[in-house]
């Protein structure tokens, strides 16, 4: 089945001027784009994301971070989706996320890790509801599906 994931482009990845290199390898994967913005986070909004680190002493600073400048948030849809963009982000530390993953190719840090991707599809729900409107996601066909899957896979 179908189902879609939230991506953050985080301040690390706008900044560096990488944002063409990720979205690109969604893209190559066979991810479809159905949703994409540039916003500025708010510390209300970081609060209620990041809400299982509230009360840790990196809390504050990983907010900071992440308002530093706009991000770019994006859907993408696809068969297993939330776990085909996790792996392809890589582990946390991007200093030991494996080669090939975003981190693992891309980042050199923990915290300035480049994106932030949904983990769970429940978790993907609220995300997407948090950060975009119903009618900034969109459904559109994809005429070549039959070659991104077989048919029993969608
Ligand atoms: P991930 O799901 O891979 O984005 O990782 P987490 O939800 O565990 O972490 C969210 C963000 O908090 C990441 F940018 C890393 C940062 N973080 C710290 O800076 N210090 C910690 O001890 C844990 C997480």
């Amino acid at each position: 089945m179908k189902e879609k994931t939230l991506v953050i482009l985080k301040p690390s990845c706008v900044v560096r001027g990488l944002v063409g290199e990720v979205t690109k390898r969604f893209e190559q994967k066979g991810l479809q784009l159905v949703g994409m913005k540039m916003c500025q986070l708010t510390d209300e909004q970081l609060s209620e994301h990041y809400g299982q680190h509230k009360g840790k002493p990196f809390f504050q600073q990983l907010k900071d971070a992440m308002m530093v400048t706009p991000v770019v948030v994006c859907c993408y849809e696809g068969v297993d989706a939330v776990e085909v963009v996790r792996n392809m982000a890589g582990t946390t530390n991007g200093r030991k996320s494996p080669m090939g993953t975003i981190r693992g190719d891309l980042c050199m840090s923990f915290q300035e890790n480049i994106v932030h991707t949904s983990d769970s599809k429940e978790n993907a729900e609220i995300e997407l509801k948090r950060f975009f409107k119903p009618e900034e996601i969109f459904s559109y066909e994809l005429p070549q599906c039959s070659f991104i899957y077989a048919a029993d896979e969608v």
